[in-house]
Parts: structure tokens; C-alpha cells; sequence
């Protein structure tokens, strides 16, 4: 069994500085070890190494209303490269962010590389506006949507390289409770399999988890890429992130999501993003965040508690 970190210290996709830090912290944490403890062979790629992105981050709206479209396209070209390389060499990619936007290249390599490749987005917020609907203009909130060819006429021409290679009934969310008015048309109008926090409450963590398998892989035969958006677990926990959301999953409910996926077998790639250690109110704060960024990794790599 054999895995690759992807580091990608990005923070290109949305306002805050500090997020391209996350890759930094997890790895300061010790995750490279904590994961090959469990018995897989580790190795990394660093495919930003060289460009800082930051020095070239704006604030500013094209006339789309879109931020930074240069530097968010080409980063995630370079992941979107560097995961298929990987992903073709029979290893798990792990992606570590940095903000959610690189989710346009981790999920355009997978399912590039298995087309029949189902998606597990644990996330609060949907990332699925269009060009067209997001009002932010904040590429984190709109990875999924350029994958799935949505609006695609509303594309800019960075984004053409982009394979739409996502069908709608292949991804299923787990842990909504920030979604906007567009996006929830989006996911009205496609059937996009969708779990909030009400439904967490009304079914449980357990059940959600396999209803939500039963949307995209009902005979568990596909492969799954599992893009974990920290912010996803309530800000109690996870307090270190740039959307905080309250009522969210608590730990252990977010930790559950990731036991299953490795229980499943099916895992064939992560991603762990959205970890800002400049966030935190205090170190305690940073440390809880980092280690559960971590413990995510670790519990979908297929730690047991027994
Ligand atoms: C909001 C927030 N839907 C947007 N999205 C976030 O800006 O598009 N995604 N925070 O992680
Ligand atoms: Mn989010
Ligand atoms: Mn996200
Ligand atoms: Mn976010």
C-alpha cells in the first residue's frame, strides 16, 4: 500500500491569509509518519514549489466578478498533473491545502484517471456556484461546478483546460449548512444528492454515510475520492478555518465519515483543506485544528480505535 502527499499551500481561492500554511502545520504535526505508522509507504510532491502565490493573490474582481482566475487555474494545474502521475502509479494521493479551489484539480485527475470515480464532498459550504452565481467570486466556493460543466459558456478561458468528467449523480455531500440561493438551485435542479446537518440529526452520522453511498455506488463496486473540507466539523473543534460555520459535525461524527470511507475499502484519494493556522485565537486553537486535520487523514487511512 502505498500513498503521496501532495502539498498544496495555496490561498488563492478565497480572502484570508494563512491557509496556505495548513500544508506547513499537517506536516510540522507529523503526519507523514502518523500515516506511514499505519502501514503504508509514503512518499511527496510539492508540484507549487517555486511560485509564490500569494505575492500574486488580489483582491480584486475581474470584470466576471471573479478573483484571481490566473493563479487559481494554474495551481490547479499543476495538482491536477501531479495527482494523475501519481494516481497512475498505483499510489493514493493525499492533498493537502490550502483552500478548496485545488478541489477543480484533484477531482478532474480521478476522474480522468477512473472515470467511474465517485465523490464524497464533506464540506458546509456546497463549492458548486457557477462564474454566473457565485457572489463572493471566491474560487473555493466553485470547484465543483467547473468539473461538472456547469454554465460552462460563463467559463473563463483559463479554466479551459478543465476536463468536465463529473456527472451529477457522482457526487454526494455530506455536512451542508451554508449553502447560497444559486447553489441550492444548482443542486435542486441536477438531483444532487445532498446531506445537511438536518439530516445528520434526523438519521445519524452512520445512516447519512450510507444513504449517501447508496446515491453514487450502490453495489460499493467504484472507487471514491473524498474531498474533506475541515470546516465541515463544528468551529468547536475546528476553530482554525476561513468560513466558520456554527452547528456543524462534531468531532467524532466528522472522524465516523472518514473510519467508514476506510472501512469501505473504496477510498482512492483525499484531500484535507481549508486548515488556516493563522486563524486561531490562540495556540490551542492552531494545535485542535492541526490535529484534526490529521486525525482525518489518519482515520481514513484506516486508524481503528480497537
Ligand atoms: C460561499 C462560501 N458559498 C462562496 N463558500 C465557502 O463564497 O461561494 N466555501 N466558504 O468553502
Ligand atoms: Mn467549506
Ligand atoms: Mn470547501
Ligand atoms: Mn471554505
Amino acid at each position: 500500500r502505498k500513498a503521496t502527499i501532495i502539498t498544496a499551500p495555496f490561498s488563492g481561492g478565497q480572502p484570508k491569509n494563512g491557509t496556505e500554511l495548513g500544508p506547513k502545520f499537517i506536516l510540522d504535526a507529523g503526519f507523514k509518519s502518523q500515516i506511514e505508522e499505519l502501514g503504508w509507504q509514503v512518499d511527496m510532491k510539492h508540484p507549487l514549489e517555486g511560485t509564490n502565490y500569494e505575492d500574486l493573490r488580489t483582491d480584486e474582481k475581474d470584470q466576471q466578478g471573479l478573483k484571481n482566475v490566473g493563479i487559481v487555474s494554474d495551481c490547479c494545474h499543476r495538482i491536477y498533473k501531479s495527482i494523475k502521475e501519481t494516481a497512475a502509479s498505483g499510489r493514493l494521493p493525499i492533498t493537502i491545502g490550502g483552500d478548496h479551489s485545488i478541489g477543480t484539480g484533484t477531482l478532474a485527475a480521478m476522474l480522468e484517471h477512473n472515470p467511474d470515480t465517485c465523490v464524497l464532498w464533506i464540506d458546509a459550504h456546497a463549492d458548486i456556484n457557477t462564474p454566473s452565481t457565485t457572489e463572493s467570486g471566491n474560487l473555493h466556493g466553485c470547484p465543483v461546478s467547473f468539473v461538472m460543466g456547469l454554465d460552462s459558456e460563463s467559463y473563463p478561458k483559463e479554466y479551459q483546460w478543465v476536463p468536465k468528467v463529473l456527472k451529477p449523480n457522482r457526487i454526494a455531500y455530506i455536512g451542508l449548512r451554508d449553502v447560497d440561493a444559486g447553489e441550492k438551485e444548482i443542486l435542486r435542479k441536477y438531483n444532487i444528492p445532498a446531506f445537511s446537518m438536518h439530516h445528520i440529526d434526523k438519521y445519524g452520522i452512520g445512516k447519512v454515510f450510507e444513504m449517501a453511498l447508496d446515491k453514487i455506488n450502490p453495489n460499493r463496486e467504484f472507487p471514491v475520492h473524498m474531498s474533506y473540507d475541515v470546516d465541515a466539523i463544528d468551529p468547536s473543534f475546528v476553530p482554525a478555518t476561513g468560513t466558520r460555520v456554527e452547528g456543524g459535525l462534531s468531532l467524532r461524527e466528522g472522524l465516523y465519515i472518514a473510519e467508514a470511507i476506510a472501512e469501505s475499502g473504496l477510498l482512492s484519494s483525499l484531500d484535507i483543506v481549508e486548515t488556516n493556522p493563522l486563524l486561531g485565537e490562540s495556540q490551542q486553537n492552531v494545535l485542535d485544528t492541526v490535529g484534526a486535520a490529521c486525525a482525518i487523514g489518519r482515520c481514513a487511512m484506516g486508524q481503528t480505535l480497537l
